[in-house]
């Protein structure tokens, strides 16, 4: 391909901002206007994974060194300067995958969140120190850094993902090489020169641009990066958790969702209308704990869905960038073909179209990806669009007669990220928080919203049992080690020199 004018973006590899070893590049452009080219990013094969590879195990051999407490102080820098270049992320960020300023300023903040929530870690990363059976011994555990941590993150939230896994990886003492969506590439050159910046020895983060099929699979397959965490679709998921499992290595993985918001006939609907917009549409529904069920009780059911396509009809589409846009486009054209493929099949399902349905024409919509909020009604439950993950701004609303119902229709689809119940009957809530079968579930609030100091993750296939976010993600990058400290001078033997100290036991034999 021939290259723009300005020089192409690199590689971070060795402390080095490097040319591909392939020498191939791909094009990054805005979604809401595919004129606008961001630039070129270096296409990485298993040469560019093997020298990052390299990198990172001398990387890590000084940094798992370095106290964490000053690795904490390092995150904390990070914070610092995601806050003095918060806007300049939103925007690189809002021109690179489409979603409104309001919501690339947030993610920017939830990176702050993460890596503030990491700086207090780096005083804590606690053992435990409990009591040994034996006298004269103590017994504790406490964290070791893992190796080289492979990370692998999507395009819909470019900078808070990714924090999620780097800041505690790092934290914990381990290098990282990280491969993000070839969709967002400028946002993760971005991030790393931050870290850079805040003073992270240089091969300690590798930054491999590339797609999944070449670097990605090149990371997950080396040797010698111990850790891959992976946020993403569930096939890729499933083909990952198929090579970490014959190479031992330690994965989290994250993946779809297809939640759903219960609304029950008590509940404040104008509070539950706002929360499914937002649910719904935000982010142009490309998240994984979108709101893409409307589960609505039959006595409000048809009030709801008609104040529900009222508004649905007038939020304002645009570039993400123009104050005022509500509804960004869809990161990419395969993306949009494929709402536009579950719509058509909605229909042949049996569901009619509300609103939506179809992309908006003029003012300049032809430039970019863009679909009207789509609101799908007398879907079934067991259909394809009820089951399936659409990733776009496609609301199905399933009718139901009873909170259990509610509950059995949301719990009957392969995935369980999060869920949402509105209503102001305290024991219907506190029933749903224990019978939803998710890894989240909201009450009186959208399926979305998660913070970054409580663990977040799904149940079923969106993941494979680990958390990110808050403490749990501590865990995953850490190695607990036991340490036994034996002071009695004599061999103790676990178990069977116990038997001295159980109540009414005979003596133990003689040696
Ligand atoms: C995702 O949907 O991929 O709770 C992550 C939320 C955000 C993170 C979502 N804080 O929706």
């Amino acid at each position: 391909m021939v290259l723009p004018v300005s020089a192409p973006f690199k590689n971070l590899v060795a402390g080095a901002w490097v040319e591909p070893a392939t020498g191939e590049y791909f094009e990054n452009r805005n979604p809401a206007d595919r004129t606008d080219l961001i630039g070129c990013f270096p296409k990485s094969g298993v040469e560019d994974v093997r020298r990052a590879t390299e990198s990172a195990v001398r990387g890590f051999a000084t940094w798992s060194r370095t106290p964490a407490p000053v690795r904490g102080q390092v995150l904390q820098r990070v914070g610092d300067l995601l806050v003095r270049r918060k806007e300049e992320l939103a925007r690189a960020m809002t021109r690179e995958m489409g979603k409104v300023l309001l919501e690339t300023r947030g993610d920017v903040q939830e990176g702050i969140d993460t890596a503030y929530y990491a700086h207090t870690e780096g005083r804590q990363l606690f053992g435990r120190t409990v009591p040994s059976e034996l006298p004269h011994k103590w017994a504790m555990t406490y964290r070791r850094p893992i190796g080289v941590a492979g990370v692998i993150t999507p395009f819909n939230f470019p900078l808070a993902v990714p924090s999620w896994k780097i800041f505690p990886a790092l934290l914990c003492g381990n290098a990282v090489i990280w491969k993000p969506s070839e969709d967002v590439p400028l946002t993760a050159h971005l991030l790393v020169e931050v870290l850079l910046e805040a003073g992270l020895p240089p091969e300690v983060v590798q930054l491999v641009q590339g797609v999944g099929p070449e670097a990605g699979q090149a990371l997950v397959e080396h040797p010698q990066v111990s850790v891959i965490s992976f946020t993403g679709s569930t096939a890729t998921g499933a083909r990952i958790g198929a090579i970490c499992g014959k190479l031992h290595k330690r994965l989290a993985l994250e993946m779809g969702g297809k939640n759903a918001m219960i609304v029950m006939d008590d509940a404040d609907l104008e509070l539950a209308l706002e929360g499914v917009l937002w649910g719904a549409f935000g982010t142009t529904g490309q998240r994984c704990t979108a709101t893409s069920r409307l589960i609505l009780h039959g006595r409000v059911h048809d009030r709801f869905v008609q104040m529900v396509c009222e508004r649905a009809e007038r939020l304002r589409l645009g570039p993400g960038a123009d104050e005022g846009t509500e509804m960004g486009p869809l990161i990419h054209e395969p993306a949009r073909r494929k709402v536009e493929t579950y719509v058509e099949l909605g229909k042949r399902e049996g569901a009619s179209v509300l609103t939506g349905g179809e992309r908006p024409v003029g003012k300049g919509f032809d430039r970019g990806w863009f679909y009207k909020p789509t609101v799908l009604v007398g879907v079934k439950p067991g259909t394809r669009v009820e089951q399936e993950e659409i990733f776009g701004p496609v609301l199905a609303v399933i009718k139901v007669d009873s909170l259990d119902e509610a509950i059995a229709v949301n719990n009957d689809v392969p995935y369980g990220l999060s869920s949402a119940l509105y209503t102001r009957n305290v024991d219907a809530a506190f029933r749903a928080m224990a019978d939803l079968d998710t890894g989240i579930t909201y009450i009186n609030a959208p399926t979305i919203g998660a913070e970054a100091h409580l663990p977040f993750g799904g149940v079923k296939q969106t993941g494979n049992g680990h958390r990110e976010g808050g403490w749990a993600a501590y865990d995953f990058y850490s190695e607990t080690k036991v340490i036994y400290v034996d002071f009695s001078g004599k061999l103790q033997r676990a178990q069977i020199d116990t038997a001295q100290t159980r109540p009414g036991a005979p003596p133990a034999a003689p040696r």
